[in-house]
C-alpha cells in the first residue's frame, strides 16, 4: 500500500480523531522521498502499521472531591510504539482530553524520541481532569486515583509516563508515591519526578531551555544571533516561562506571553525578576493580567500575541493555537522563526502559510524534544542509582538540541528539500526520526 493509499485509510477510519488525522498526514506528506528511497519499507508496510498504535488502554478514574460527592473521569494510555525503546511520553490533564488528542502525541512522540537518540519508544496518556478550580487535596485524591489504575499498565522498562499539560512535579510526585505504595518498587517508572527522590536536574527546564537551544542552532545555520531579538511567547506554563527565561539570559527580548483569559504584552521586555513572579503567579493559579499592576505593560483580554510585532515566535500553549489567519498576522508582523514549544501548535494551513513565506519553521517534535531527552537522562540516572549535575545534563541537552538540529538540516539536504538557503525543517526531522523507527521494524521483521 502506498503513502498516499494509507492517509486515505487512515481517514476514512480515523474521520472522528482529527487531530490524529492532522498529524498522521503531517508526517505521511514530507516523508515520500525517504519512502521511495526504501522499497523495502512499502513491502513490510512500515507507515501502514506505524500508524495504529501498539495499543490503547481506557480505564474509569473515580475519586471523591471536598465535599464528599465520587467523581467519576476517564483516563487512557496510548502506547504506541516501542521499536526503539519502553513507550515514554507524557500524561495530560486537561478537559479537551480525548482518544483523538492522546493518539496524536502519542504518534508525534514516536518520531521526536527517536530524533533524541536515545532508547525511548513513544507513548502518551491522561484524563479528561480539569485541575482548574481544584484544591490541592482533590488533585491528590485524582493523582492517587488515577494511578490506582495506569500502574497496572506501566513499570520502568516497558512504559514509563511523565508530564504534560495540568501534569507538572507535584502531580508526577504524587503519582510515583501511589506507584510505589502498590508495587512495592523505588524505580524510574515515571520521569518529571522531585528533585531529591529520583527526580532529574533540569526536568522542569528542559523543554523550555531545548527549544530555545534549537533556535540558537537555526539561528547560526543563517548566520544570525538571538541576541536584541523580539520574541513572542504563547503560553505561560511550564514550557512557555522556561522558553522565555532562555531567551531572557541569551540577552533576547521578550515581549509576550499568554493564557486561556488572554495574552500579556511588556514592551520593555521580560527580565528574570519578571519571569520568578510569572512563575509564582501561576503556581498559585493566580491571573497574569495582574502583571500590568506590578510591572506594567498591557493585558489583551482573550488574546492571542500573534498581532504583535517581533522576529521570533515560540508558540508553546497547545495544539492548533495557530491558525491560518494568526500565521498571516505573524508573517505580516516580521517574524522570521517559528519554533514549536508545544506539539502541533499551528494548523496545517498555517504551516503552509509560514513555510510558502519562507519563515523558518521548527516543528515540536525537533524542537520541544529536550523534554522528553532529560526524562531519559533522568530513566538512566535512576537505572545506575546516581544523579548528575545541572551542568552535565544542561551540557548533554545542548548537545542532543544541536544534533537534531543538524540531523534535520542534513536531511533536508541530503533529500533536495533545501531551497536557497532555506532549510525544510519539518521535512528533515520526520525524515530522521521516521527512518529510525522504520530500520528498527525493517529489522524485527513483522513483528511490534
Ligand atoms: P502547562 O500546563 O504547564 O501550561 C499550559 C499553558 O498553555 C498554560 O498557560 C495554559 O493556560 C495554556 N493553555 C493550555 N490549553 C490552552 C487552550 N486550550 N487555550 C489557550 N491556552 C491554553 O503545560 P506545558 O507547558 O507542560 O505544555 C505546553 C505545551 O508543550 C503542550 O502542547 C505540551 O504537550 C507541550 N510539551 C510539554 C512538555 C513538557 O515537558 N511539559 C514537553 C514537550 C512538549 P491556562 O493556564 O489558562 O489553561
Ligand atoms: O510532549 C512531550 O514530549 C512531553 N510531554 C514530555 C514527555 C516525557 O516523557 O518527558
Amino acid at each position: 500500500m502506498s503513502i498516499n493509499q494509507a492517509i486515505k485509510k487512515v481517514e476514512e477510519r480515523y474521520a472522528h480523531q482529527p487531530e490524529f488525522v492532522q498529524a498522521v498526514k503531517e508526517v505521511a506528506l514530507t516523508i515520500a522521498p525517504l519512502y521511495d528511497a526504501h522499497p523495502e519499507y512499502e513491502k513490510l508496510k512500515i507507515f501502514e502499521r506505524l500508524v495504529e498504535p501498539d495499543r490503547v488502554i481506557a480505564f474509569r478514574v473515580n475519586w471523591e472531591n471536598d465535599k464528599g460527592e465520587v467523581q467519576v473521569n476517564r483516563g487512557w494510555r496510548v502506547q504506541f510504539c516501542n521499536a526503539l525503546g519502553p513507550y515514554k511520553g507524557g500524561l495530560r490533564f486537561h478537559p479537551t482530553v480525548n482518544q483523538s488528542v492522546l493518539k496524536f502525541l502519542g504518534f508525534e512522540q514516536i518520531f521526536k524520541n527517536a530524533l533524541t537518540g536515545l532508547p525511548i519508544g513513544g507513548g502518551k496518556g491522561g484524563s479528561d481532569f480539569d485541575p482548574k478550580g481544584k484544591s490541592e487535596s482533590e488533585i491528590r485524591r485524582f493523582c492517587y486515583a488515577f494511578m490506582r489504575e495506569l500502574h497496572h499498565y506501566i513499570s520502568k522498562d516497558m512504559d514509563v509516563p511523565a508530564g504534560d499539560i495540568g501534569v507538572g512535579g507535584r502531580e508526577v510526585s504524587y503519582m510515583y508515591a501511589m506507584y510505589k505504595n502498590l508495587t512495592h518498587e523505588y524505580s524510574g517508572v515515571l520521569t518529571g519526578k522531585g528533585v531529591g527522590f529520583g527526580g532529574s536536574l533540569m526536568r522542569t527546564e528542559a523543554t523550555g531551555y531545548g527549544a530555545v537551544y534549537f533556535l540558537e542552532n537555526m539561528l547560526k545555520a543563517q548566520n544570525e544571533s538571538i541576541e536584541g531579538k523580539v520574541v513572542l511567547v504563547s503560553g505561560a506554563g511550564n514550557v512557555s516561562l522556561h522558553a522565555a527565561e532562555k531567551a531572557c539570559m541569551l540577552g533576547a527580548k521578550v515581549v509576550t506571553v499568554s493564557d486561556s483569559q488572554g495574552t500579556l504584552y511588556d514592551e520593555k521586555g521580560l527580565d528574570q525578576e519578571k519571569i520568578n513572579w510569572l512563575k509564582k503567579q501561576k503556581d498559585q493559579s493566580k491571573p497574569l493580567s495582574e502583571y500590568i499592576e506590578v510591572y506594567g505593560g498591557e493585558w489583551f483580554a482573550g488574546q492571542k500575541p500573534w498581532h504583535i510585532k517581533g522576529d521570533i515566535a515560540i508558540p508553546s500553549a497547545t495544539q492548533n493555537e495557530v491558525n491560518e489567519e494568526d500565521a498571516k498576522l505573524m508573517v505580516d508582523n516580521g517574524i522570521k522563526y517559528v519554533v514549536e514549544g508545544a506539539n502541533m501548535p499551528l494548523t496545517a494551513e498555517a504551516i503552509d502559510h509560514i513555510r510558502d513565506n519562507r519563515v523558518h519553521y521548527a516543528p515540536g517534535k525537533a524542537a520541544n524534544a529536550g523534554g522528553v531527552a532529560v526524562s531519559a537522562l533522568e530513566m538512566s540516572q535512576n537505572s545506575v542509582r546516581q544523579y548528575k549535575t545541572f551542568e552535565q545534563i544542561d551540557e548533554r541537552l545542548k548537545n542532543i538540541m544541536k544534533n537534531i538540529h543538524d540531523c534535520a538540516a542534513e536531511a533536508s539536504e541530503t533529500y533536495n528539500q533545501t531551497d536557497n538557503g532555506y532549510v525544510d525543517y519539518m521535512a528533515g526531522s520526520n525524515i530522521v526520526g521516521f527512518k529510525r523507527v522504520a530500520d528498527a521494524l525493517v529489522a524485527y521483521g513483522f513483528l511490534n
